[in-house]
């Protein structure tokens, strides 16, 4: 199995943690977004020119939700989906919640505080910072606290495609330097913390290590 994509995209980072949760063998072909994502040769791969895409023998797809879902199907055993139906919805829902509502301020951090300056020598747009902590990311942060158990996890009592889905955007605004405020989203900032220790999460945080030191220099 291959996928493409590299392992601090956010979106990528899912289909890792879900791989290790269950024990999946992959070869992991790093390509960055920008323009090798345009090229004919990964347009046959993803016709929307994005990470992660996944090849299985002679299949081949794209979406972080969809390989996920594959994923479980493939190998249902360690499942990330709860045992019930209104659980599995749910989790289903968070995790379309993430990718939708968070990753666009998770993504906004990362490239603005960590990618430009670090990778492309460009300077943090400030103005884009501020009103992304200051206006876009609270109402997100509000749902999300509604949601946030006291214990264990967002849907059921699974580690599930939920908490793989938030878990990788809050890894993602972190390396952009952004933390939950605890004081006023307790519950979410607590939960984030919960599932930054969860083995599955931090062997995937340790694994991209690497990688962050060579961007950081
Ligand atoms: N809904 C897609 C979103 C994928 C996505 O936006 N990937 C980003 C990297 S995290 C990307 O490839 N961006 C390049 C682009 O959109 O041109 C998923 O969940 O996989």
């Amino acid at each position: 199995m291959k996928l493409h994509g590299v392992e601090i995209s956010p979106n990528v980072r899912k289909v890792i943690i879900a791989c290790i949760v269950k024990g999946i063998d992959y070869e992991l072909n790093p390509i960055i977004p920008g323009p090798a994502l345009k090229e004919p040769e990964f347009l046959k791969l993803n016709p929307l020119g994005q990470i992660p895409a996944l090849e299985d023998g002679d299949l081949t797809i794209g979406d972080s939700n969809i390989i996920l879902q594959y994923l479980e199907e493939k190998h249902p055993e360690t499942s990330i989906l709860p045992a019930t139906l209104e659980g599995r919805a749910r989790s289903r829902w968070l995790a379309e919640y993430a990718g939708s509502a968070l990753f666009p301020c998770c993504g906004t951090m990362f490239r603005e505080v960590f990618v430009n300056p670090n990778f492309f020598k460009q300077p943090t747009n400030q103005k884009a910072v501020d009103e992304n902590i200051s206006e876009k990311f609270p109402p997100v942060l509000d749902y999300l606290e509604t949601q946030s158990p006291r214990d264990g996890f967002l849907s059921g009592d699974t580690f599930s495609v939920a908490d793989i889905s938030v878990i990788s955007m809050f890894i993602t605004a972190s390396y952009g330097g952004y933390e939950v405020d605890a004081s006023r989203w307790p519950k979410l900032a607590a939960y984030v913390e919960r599932m930054l220790a969860y083995p599955a999460v931090s062997q995937c945080i340790e694994r991209e290590q690497e990688m962050i030191r060579m961007i950081t220099g």
